[in-house]
């Protein structure tokens, strides 16, 4: 969420930031920024749906025409996703459709996956699912902890989210009637995905054809 208000990107407001924990550390953030902010506690609804409702209520007088996932954690109901068709993103810290759910660094080092990285999609119903706008790959290295692995995805969520956003600002992104993303006026499909340079010198046995 920060990276987003940092973005500063062109012609976009950031008309509210809402969590519902009243500690979270946006909220201060976005109140330094003089962003309007807001809590909607899920602990006040003992019922899912009551939340949602209250939710999307405090959301829509607001009247934002993107609505960004950052760093929430409650699953959302058909209702409320329906609700904002097309213009709920989220950011999940893999490679979708692999780690889906949660705990995502973890199970990327006990699958001992050699790459891992995070994924930009619009939200849909069924979690982790909906269409993908930009993946960020990274590598796993063998001494990696799940705090440094975390580390280094956060980095390029911090890149690709606001791009994310900035597309859908300019109106690039179109989702196709098979549920695919394309970005209008992309240089193709390697433009959605962020890889860092990779100067660890990892490929050398690769390279020169050892070991194969
Ligand atoms: N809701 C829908 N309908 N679809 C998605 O794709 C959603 C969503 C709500 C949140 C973010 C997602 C993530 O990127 C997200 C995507 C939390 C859970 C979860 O199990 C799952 C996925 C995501 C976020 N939440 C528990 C729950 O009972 C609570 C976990 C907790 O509080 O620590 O809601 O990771």
């Amino acid at each position: 969420m920060e990276a987003i208000v940092r973005a500063a990107i062109d012609g976009a407001k950031i008309a509210a930031v809402i969590s519902n924990r009243a500690d979270a550390a946006g909220l201060a953030f976005a109140q330094a920024h003089g962003i309007p902010v807001a809590v909607v506690a899920h602990r006040d609804y003992p019922e899912r749906a009551d939340f949602d409702r209250a939710l999307s209520a405090t959301i829509d007088a607001f009247q934002p025409d993107l609505v960004v996932l950052a760093g929430f954690m409650r699953v959302l109901g058909v209702d409320f996703v329906r609700h904002y068709h097309g213009r709920l993103l989220n950011i999940h810290p893999s490679l979708l459709p692999a780690f889906a759910g949660l705990h995502t660094h973890r199970r990327a080092l006990e699958a001992g996956v050699k790459i891992h990285g995070a994924t930009v999609h619009f939200v849909t119903p069924d979690l982790d699912c909906g269409p993908i706008v930009i993946q960020a790959a990274v590598p796993v290295l063998a001494d990696d902890d799940e705090d440094r692995l975390a580390a280094r995805v956060l980095a390029e969520e911090h890149r690709i989210y606001p791009q994310a956003v900035e597309w859908f600002v300019d109106e690039r992104l179109i989702v196709t009637d098979s549920g695919r993303v394309e970005v209008r006026g992309g240089r193709g499909a390697a433009f959605a995905l962020h890889l860092p340079v990779l100067d660890t010198g990892l490929n050398t046995e690769l390279d020169s054809g050892q070991e194969r």
